[in-house]
């Protein structure tokens, strides 16, 4: 990140000075002179190295941590949301309209207030993480609850964008995996290379797509001289991808990924076969084991959904290649889902104890 900010700011620049993604990778985003960036400084997130995870996978294999929670926002929308948002302010738009499973809502409703725009958004009633909620409210979004799940509340808000003046900005909205490609930019970027896998969670299948767009526009211009395979990771309860059919009922813990019918279905398939890679699932278990694992051994916290990635990887460690390069991508902030994280943990946490230096004392095992 901080090469291409020198290229733009010269060889003083520092990431004090990094403009948000837009400025930084503008020369491969649809943007022009005219349109107007709205930005809260997204993108420019850490690669960081990951070597508990590395040890169990084995053989010299090198894991790293793409840490997309660290955006405005808390996730990887903020990539996706600056340049729809940009597009829908230049279009002349005064409202943007998303179905949601919590994170496109606050990254929508950030950027959205940011941009002077009303943001509506629809979530599935009930099984919207509280973290999400609470920033959707509080950035001035409309919310919308609505007793069905995502695909329901998707397929609504792409009649209301059909039939009224407001500017949909699902993924569906192309301008969304465009500022999310960079992702796989800043990946290139960081390790000089691509890596030979690439651990995503897989939800509505947008991401997916958009770095697999990333890497080979990055390979096409020379940046990088390799592709990576990509290893998409569903929920096993919501996990079309890997049946090769809709689920009517999606069910799982990582909320975030509760989604049974996906739109970049397509594109995520050819992202699959073009890299030789492959979808699999992941239950709830071994998603709550790679959270609690990335926490405890890694400090690291990020949401449900996104451990889907590091289960997915564990679960596929034999097939690495010995001293191969991943990258699991960590798509959200642990803090968007407190309650999973209060009930799922391995911590001892003693409570109602009385304020005295030796009852506390003993409690720790002195
Ligand atoms: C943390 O916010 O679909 O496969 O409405 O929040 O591109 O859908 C979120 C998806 C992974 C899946 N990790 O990405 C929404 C929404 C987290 C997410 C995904 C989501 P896609």
């Amino acid at each position: 990140m901080l090469q291409v900010l020198r290229r733009l700011g010269g060889p003083r620049a520092t990431m004090q000075d990094w403009p948000g993604l837009i400025e930084a990778y503008r020369s491969w985003l649809p943007v022009s002179a005219a349109t107007p960036v709205i930005t809260l400084r997204e993108g420019a997130t850490p690669l960081i190295p990951a070597p508990v995870i590395g040890e169990r996978v084995g053989r010299g294999v090198k894991v790293f941590l793409k840490y997309d929670g660290l955006n405005p926002t808390g996730s990887f929308k903020d990539r996706g949301m600056t340049m729809a948002i940009s597009k829908a302010r230049e279009e002349g738009s005064e409202a943007v309209i998303c179905a949601s499973t919590g994170n496109t809502s606050a990254a929508a409703a950030a950027y959205a207030r940011r941009g002077g725009m009303r943001a509506f958004v629809l979530i599935p009633d009930g099984y919207v993480a509280q973290g999400k909620l609470a920033q959707a409210l509080l950035y001035g979004a409309e919310v919308l609850a609505v007793k069905g799940n995502f695909d329901r509340a998707l397929a609504i808000v792409r009649e209301v964008a059909d039939r009224y003046p407001v500017t949909l900005v699902n993924s569906v909205n192309p301008y969304r995996l465009q500022g999310q490609k960079t992702a796989a930019f800043e990946v290139v970027d960081a390790l000089g290379d691509a890596p030979d896998w690439l651990c995503i969670p897989v939800g509505n299948a947008g991401n997916i797509s958009a770095y697999w767009m990333g890497f080979q526009e990055y390979r096409a211009a020379g940046h990088s001289a390799r592709l990576p395979r990509m290893m998409g990771f569903q929920a096993a309860g919501a996990a079309p991808m890997v049946l090769g059919h809709p689920v009517d009922q999606p069910d799982t813990i990582a909320t975030a990924i509760r989604i049974g019918n996906p739109v970049n279905r397509d594109n995520a398939l050819r992202a699959q076969r073009e890299s030789q890679g492959s979808f699999m699932a992941v239950t709830d278990a071994e998603i709550l084991e790679a959270y609690k694992l990335l926490g405890r051994g890694e400090g690291v916290f990020c949401e449900p959904a996104s451990a889907a990635s590091v289960a997915g990887l564990l679960k596929r460690r034999e097939e690495v290649p010995a001293g191969a390069t991943v990258v699991c991508v960590l798509t959200g902030n642990g803090l968007k889902d407190p309650a999973t994280a209060i009930e799922h943990n391995d911590s001892t946490f003693h409570t109602g104890l009385e304020p005295d230096t030796d009852i506390v004392a003993r409690v720790m095992g002195f």
